[in-house]
């Protein structure tokens, strides 16, 4: 051997059960310190998280020194959150080892199952763009591309929500109060980061320069995850930063003989890292949250740099080696880090750095809501990075040179683009940063790209026409549908042979199955199931006791005032309302379960509001004996990664009802129609490319389009007119309005009604008739169970499309042009 592995065999060790019991009791006996007889759960479940780690060992060691060792150019994903959700399944699953770990534990009279319940899962993100990451990382593991995935390791990830009286009250997350079993701490590895102070100039051999003089540090010490591919023998790695307080940071206060303080400063740089941002769309300009977006991109930078550059590497070659993604603008930080390392550290003139630089970011945009743009205030950032602001300073300047030779003084234009924004206090706008220094801009699925370039960052498509590009949503059908649905993908791989997990077009093959009445019975009683097994989670977990036979409704995404939550529970309000007031027979409807999932913004007081309405409506309508238990509303607590995966396999209809031009795409619609539930939905995100490939046969649309709202937005937009002119809509306000879902106290949703009539920036009104129209259709459908099942057959069939792993070869040939591994 040419490398010293320190574990010898690159292959897995043997594996057979018996192999695995004895690896598994070695660590349950080393590792615990404890002997099967006296363990508890938690000692069983770290000995087999270890056990399998200890099998993907020799790959990820092997992967580690190949990336560094081969220098082909590779991908530095950032990303300020990886919403991952459970281990233990999904490693299981890439290395191979489901049924031997079964096999083995059965054999010590211990459930697997019952193991995997154990695990904590780690929710380091609020959601979407969150989950996006995890699904990334999963796909450039499988596709075997060289990268590495860096983030930050929050100590509290989402919080945990609980419901009082039918109100959201939020718990801390202490995901890792029993530890983690599979990160792995390299304190060695651990970067100083720097903070505050001031610049001054200076004198380098006849050329003046600046420099940054820091007021403080922290260290960031880097967890590794493995991030194993499927079944390919690779293993890529997830390095999470960690704050804690440096040594000289601490002396200094100590020698001052301020113990207190000393221990005060020691809390405030570990308060970096401490907790997840629960905001995910009007974020505060809050000192904390820039703080802990530059420590882990100034980190990864340097981490990159240090480690994984092949002695006396050219920085000019930079470009060959490395793409840093930033996952929206949480990472943007970095561009003015990266400048000053070349030029303050590196002694590199400026435009070579600049050059260098703008061909080694690429910026992925999440958003159109213009109240979800991050702006950092000067002041602000000059405080906490000095340095970065001069030199984003810089960049502004020159770029508005470039535009005033294009445009000539056109100070209207110039002020619109400039990275710097006056009012109503004078900010950085972390897009256009991200849109000058980005190689490429993408959306995140055709719609919102468009959109991008037409309206958010209009002018800047006019400039640089060449930097947008679009690279549309996935999900890993791994974890989605492997994982989540094993019925389901039994079916298919009986059906098809396998090779489609990783191929995911290959669920084309599928379609005439769809004719096939043998097929259907076998698909329909795989949904059957699905529904069972997550009436019995709901039972256990939170106590709902659910019939069966019902339509199972979905709505699970974060509580918005876009995503139209409202407009769902005005059909249910509506459905509710038409029998009590005796104009619907309740035999005449057609039985449904609602369930819906959200988390809101703690500070997000009408998302909350809206909370509380949904399970006000609940209790009032399960209890209503007039229903005849024909409508249901569950609404289970702190909807997580692990709750997604019972809750989808299970839906008969996915709901994706956000106006038209806000949803930037979505990706909870893509994993329902993967496993087959039908969606209703909005012209909006990625549900416009759902509804191309599954045919409108087989997707229930409605509402207005994009230029539709626009239009109506530019006409002057009188949500009331909507109200008087629709009787139905009206009722159900009305009843609402009147304390039916309050004991009679009109003024508890009071706030919600009037927003509805008055403001309802959303447009749920103008969309309400549209909508429940398309919920008749959805009944009527629903009657004719072979036609809907074949619907939904095709949803599966025809939507391969949205496997992460194409989202990842789309970033490669669009943005990245990184080679495959060899
Ligand atoms: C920013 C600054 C300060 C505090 C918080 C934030 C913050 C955090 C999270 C801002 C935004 C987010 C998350 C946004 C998000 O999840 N967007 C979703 O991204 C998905 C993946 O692309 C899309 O499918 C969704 O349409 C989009 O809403």
């Amino acid at each position: 051997a040419t490398h010293p592995l320190a574990l010898a065999p690159v292959t897995a060790p043997e594996s057979s059960a018996d192999a695995f019991v004895a690896d598994f009791l070695h660590s349950l006996n080393f590792d615990r310190g404890v002997a099967l007889s006296a363990s508890s759960a938690n000692d069983r479940y770290f000995a087999l998280a270890h056990t399998v780690r200890d099998y993907l060992m020799a790959r990820w060691l092997e992967d580690l020194r190949r990336q560094k060792q081969s220098q082909s150019k590779g991908v530095c994903y950032l990303s300020a959150e990886y919403l991952l959700g459970r281990q233990l399944d999904n490693n299981l699953l890439a290395g191979g080892l489901a049924d031997i770990a079964e096999e083995a534990l059965a054999s010590c009279g211990i459930s697997l199952d019952d193991l995997r319940q154990h695990e904590v899962e780690p929710g380091l993100g609020n959601g979407g763009l969150g989950r996006l990451a995890a699904c990334f990382i999963d796909s450039l593991a499988t596709l075997g591309v060289p990268s590495i995935g860096y983030g930050i390791r929050y100590e509290y990830g989402i919080f945990r929500q609980t419901f009082v009286e039918g109100q959201q009250v939020e718990q801390p997350d202490s995901w890792l109060s029993l530890g983690s079993p599979w990160e792995f701490a390299r304190p060695e590895d651990a970067q100083t980061i720097a903070f505050g102070g001031r610049t001054e100039t200076y004198d380098d051999e006849g050329v003046t320069r600046s420099r940054w003089v820091p007021g403080w540090n922290v260290q960031a010490v880097p967890y590794n995850y493995m991030v194993p591919g499927f079944q390919n023998g690779r293993v890529n790695t997830l390095r999470l930063w960690s704050a804690v307080a440096t040594n000289a940071f601490d002396l200094r206060i100590f020698n001052s003989g301020d113990y207190e303080e000393a221990v005060r400063a020691q809390t405030f740089a570990e308060n970096i890292s401490k907790v997840l941002y629960p905001e995910d769309s009007t974020p505060q300009g809050k000192e904390l949250r820039l703080q802990q977006q530059y420590f882990f991109v100034a980190a990864s930078i340097h981490d990159f740099l240090d480690n994984m550059l092949a002695e006396g590497f050219d920085l000019s070659a930079l470009p060959d080696r490395v793409i840093f993604q930033l996952n929206d603008t949480h990472p943007v930080i970095a561009v003015p880090e990266f400048m000053r390392v070349l030029v303050d550290e590196k002694k590199m003139e400026w435009d070579a750095a600049w050059a260098i630089t703008r061909q080694c970011f690429a910026y992925t945009c999440h958003t159109l809501l213009p109240e979800a743009l991050e702006v950092w205030p000067v002041d602000l950032l000059g405080r906490l990075l000095p340095r970065h602001l001069e030199i984003i300073y810089r960049i502004n300047e020159e770029f508005l040179d470039a535009v005033r030779a294009r445009y000539g003084d056109d100070e209207m234009r110039i002020r619109n683009m400039s990275i710097i924004a006056e009012h109503p206090v004078r900010s950085v706008r972390m897009a256009y940063l991200a849109t000058v220094a980005g190689a490429r801009v993408n959306g995140v699925a055709e719609l919102h790209s468009q959109l991008l370039r037409d309206k958010v960052l209009g002018d800047f498509d006019d400039f640089f026409p060449e930097k947008f590009t679009n690279v549309t949503n996935g999900v890993t059908p791994r974890r989605f549908l492997r994982l989540a649905n094993p019925e389901l993908s039994g079916l298919i791989t009986e059906a098809i042979g396998d090779g489609w997990l990783t191929d995911l077009e290959r669920l084309r093959e599928l379609e005439p199955f769809a004719e096939d009445s043998g097929f259907r019975a076998a698909f329909g009683e795989v949904k059957a199931a699905n529904k069972r097994r997550l009436h019995e989670v709901l039972r256990a977990r939170d106590g709902f006791e659910v019939s069966d036979g019902h339509l199972l409704d979905v709505m699970v995404k974060r509580l918005h005032e876009y995503k139209r939550q409202m407009l769902k529970v005005l059909h249910v309000v509506s459905t509710y309302e038409g029998v009590v007031s005796g104009r619907v027979p309740a035999a005449e409807v057609q039985p449904r379960t609602v369930i819906f999932g959200a988390k809101a913004a703690p500070g997000y007081t009408m998302a909350k509001r809206i909370i509380h309405l949904i399970n006000a409506v609940g209790s009032v309508v399960n209890s209503d004996p007039r229903l005849d238990g024909r409508l249901t509303v569950i609404f289970p607590p702190n909807y997580d990664v692990t709750l997604a995966e019972r809750v989808i396999p299970a839906a008969d209809l996915s709901e994706q009802i956000s106006l038209a031009g806000k949803e930037a795409s979505g990706t909870g619609n893509m994993k329902f129609a993967l496993n087959g539930a039908l969606t209703i939905g909005t012209d909006d995100g990625a549900n416009v490319e759902i509804r191309e490939l599954v045919g409108d046969e087989n997707f229930f649309l409605f509402g207005m389009s994009e230029p539709e709202v626009s239009e109506s937005a530019a006409r002057g937009y009188r949500p009331s007119e909507f109200y008087q002119e629709d009787a139905g809509l009206r009722a159900a306000i009305d009843l609402i309005a009147s304390g039916a879902f309050s004991r009679g106290d009109r003024s508890v949703f009071e706030p919600i009604v009037s927003n509805l009539l008055y403001e309802d920036r959303f447009m749920v009104l103008a969309d309400y008739a549209s909508y429940i129209a398309a919920q008749e259709r959805v009944d009527d459908a629903y009657a004719d169970q072979e036609a809907w099942t074949r619907s939904a057959i095709l949803n599966v069939a025809r939507t391969g499309f949205f496997s992460s792993d194409r989202s990842i070869r789309d970033y490669i040939d669009r943005i990245w042009h990184t080679p495959p591994l060899a």
